[in-house]
């Protein structure tokens, strides 16, 4: 079912052999550092801490922190931590919101584009921030997974970091342009080896839904995929890995099984943490709206841990997060506010009835091993060496969550629904995008609805960087309209739109973008459609802003009028572009 000839089109599979050696080599030199955290705690990982806290049945907090000034980071580090001590809790780690640039080496980083996070330049600045507060420090972004992930692996672990990812990463974000990936890989297992090789052992942190999680339409893929970062970093490198998961998982039965499932047999290994259900979160609508989602996902939370602790910090998200990028004293309030309902809420049971999310945890679970198995012997049997890690990680990034739950899924095969199957669990994006769309064509009149079923239109749909649920969501809404849509995927490249509108004579280019690179990706698609000699309307949505260059704010700018003054059509919502649509026929069936 998968030929490898396809796969490794360049060249034979990786061999782990000099990547494995380099990165265990290179732990003689480079070892974990001081932290605050550390020395406060007398601990030698987070895996310690993690433990006696599950031990002692503390949940424990983490906090999303990064701002493009370093300065402002590390006073950030320090002022969160005085104020949840003074109320009485502590926040027990720190998230780094690395900018993705960060995922270039340095050497070519800056002659690439750059977003809205913290950019550090070496080893003294990740220490510079380390020993600003006793909070343990989590690199868990643009690091493992991404070409600089050796660099960076070695800063975060002379810095005192003991919890470091993101290997979900690896399988999905792909560096703007950046299209090799074999040297990643190499960097990769060179990383995970030098983290394995540690005297101290290294909590090798995965966000799911950074990885394949948000990309599977079944939840037991997504736990399969688990299985297979686990057989990867476990059994074949002799790491430690520990999960997150959280930011998609908006159904509280499914997010309170799928804790259950990830803590079952790892009594020994805790996970990283359970990410705040961001999705759930909306733009422009009054904070308290936003609350109730912070109050709805931290309750199911703090009821798993109390439940089965899994030792997953929960992650009080701050609500004005759809809006902007929140400030300090935001990120404060919602720690407060998680202390607050923490010690409101007492043991569980006899309150919380586990039979429902038991009977999914072990759906998931069984459903997650089939998964497992049918990939690795699917691979085996096209030929590939399954004991080699390197080789293991460039094929499943290669064939993609879609291919592999297409192939490998275990719901029973279904042709009328997305991957062919019929999910187990299904992955609550799926569900809600599609309610989304379906409500998005109401607001067409019928006489607009029956003009776009009718019309032969044919679009290409891309998303400029990893944020697809904008792009999925105007799939579904076209497909419920019949309108043909044509897939240039994630971090689609402005040549390959242009050229696929010139290929297949296409009526429009949709697209979605978040990265806070709006203005310079439509100025290099303006460039390629003229290169291509076609001009078709833009239809762009997401968060339309752009870091300013030069600028050390954090803050990126909205240029949705500067998009339009370029002739793209900026949409605020869905209802925009078919609006935008809509006017298209009617001037073609006019002229
Ligand atoms: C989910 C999410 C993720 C997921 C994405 C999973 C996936 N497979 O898509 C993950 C975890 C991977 C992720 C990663 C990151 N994220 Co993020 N993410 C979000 C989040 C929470 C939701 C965005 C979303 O998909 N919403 C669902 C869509 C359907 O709803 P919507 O956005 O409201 O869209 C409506 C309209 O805008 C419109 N629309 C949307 N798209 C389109 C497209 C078209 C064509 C049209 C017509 C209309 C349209 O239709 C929708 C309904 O009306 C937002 C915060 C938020 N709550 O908005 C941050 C956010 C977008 N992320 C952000 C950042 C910074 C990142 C990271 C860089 C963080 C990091 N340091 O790791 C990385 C990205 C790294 C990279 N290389 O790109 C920032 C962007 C900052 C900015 N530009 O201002 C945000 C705003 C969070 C924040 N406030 O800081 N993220």
């Amino acid at each position: 079912m998968i030929d490898l000839k396809t796969v490794f089109a360049d060249g034979e599979a990786p061999n782990s052999g000099d990547s494995l050696a380099s990165g265990r080599a290179l732990a003689r030199d480079c070892s974990v550092g001081d932290s605050a955290f550390l020395s406060e705690y007398g601990v030698a990982s987070e895996i310690d801490y993690k433990q006696k806290a599950r031990a002692e049945g503390r949940i424990t907090h983490h906090a999303q922190i990064g701002w493009r000034d370093p300065a402002k980071t590390g006073d950030a580090w320090a002022a969160i931590h005085a104020a949840t001590e003074k109320s009485g809790g502590a926040v027990d780690r720190y998230g780094i919101c690395l900018d993705w640039s960060m995922g270039y080496p340095k050497a070519s980083r800056g002659a690439m584009g750059r977003g809205t996070g913290l950019i550090l330049e070496g080893p003294e600045d990740f220490k510079a921030l380390t020993c600003r507060a006793p909070v343990a420090p989590h690199f868990g972004d643009f690091t493992i997974g991404l070409p600089a992930a050796l660099e960076n692996t070695q800063c975060a672990l002379v810095a005192g970091a003991t919890a470091i990812g993101n290997l979900g990463q690896y399988f999905t974000f792909r560096m703007p342009g950046w299209p090799e990936d074999r040297e990643t890989t190499a960097a990769t297992v060179s990383a995970l080896a030098l983290c394995a090789a540690q005297p101290v052992p290294i909590l090798i942190h995965s966000n799911l839904d950074d990885g394949f999680a948000a990309q599977f339409t079944d939840l037991a893929c997504a736990f399969g995929a688990v299985l297979l970062e686990r057989y990867i970093v476990e059994d074949l490198i002799g790491g430690v890995i520990g999960h997150c998961y959280g930011h998609t998982f908006s159904d509280p039965l499914s997010r309170f099984a799928f804790q259950r499932a990830l803590a079952e047999g790892r009594d020994d290994i805790p996970g990283t943490m359970v990410y705040g259900n961001t999705t759930a979160y909306r733009e422009a609508v009054p904070e308290a709206e936003n609350y109730g989602a912070l109050a709805a996902y931290l309750s199911v939370d703090i009821a798993a841990q109390r439940a089965m602790a899994s030792g997953h910090a929960i992650t009080p998200i701050p609500v004005t997060e759809a809006d902007r990028i929140p400030d300090v004293d935001e990120v404060i309030e919602a720690q407060l506010f998680a202390l607050s309902l923490q010690r409101r809420r007492g043991a569980p049971m006899p309150l919380l009835e586990t039979t429902a999310a038991d009977a999914m945890k072990e759906e998931l679970i069984a459903g997650g091993h089939r998964f497992f198995e049918a990939v690795m012997e699917g691979l085996a049997a096209s030929g590939l060496n399954t004991r080699d890690p390197e080789a293991l990680l460039l094929a499943l990034r290669r064939i993609g969550a879609k291919r592999l739950e297409e192939l490998f899924g275990p719901g029973e095969e279904d042709d009328a629904l997305p991957r062919g199957r019929r999910p187990l669990v299904e992955a609550p994006p799926v569900a809600e995008l599609r309610a989304l769309a379906q409500e998005t064509i109401t607001c067409l009149s019928d006489e607009d609805r029956q003009l776009l079923r009718d019309s032969d239109l044919a679009v290409v749909v891309g998303s400029t960087d990893v944020h697809e649920f904008g792009k999925l969501l105007s799939e579904q809404t076209l497909s419920e309209l019949g309108i043909v849509s044509m897939d240039a995927g994630i971090h689609a490249e402005p040549d390959d739109l242009a050229d696929m509108v010139a290929a297949n004579r296409l009526s429009a280019i949709v697209l979605g973008t978040y990265n806070g690179v709006a203005l310079d990706y439509a100025d290099a698609l303006v460039g390629a459609m003229a290169k291509a000699g076609v001009s078709v309307p833009i239809f762009i949505g997401g968060k339309l802003n752009q870091i300013a260059e030069g600028s050390n704010t954090s803050l990126p700018r909205p240029v949705a009028a500067e998009l339009a003054a370029r002739g793209l059509t900026p949409c605020a919502r869905m209802e925009d572009m078919l609006a935008g649509l809509a006017a298209v026929v009617r001037e073609r069936t006019s002229s």
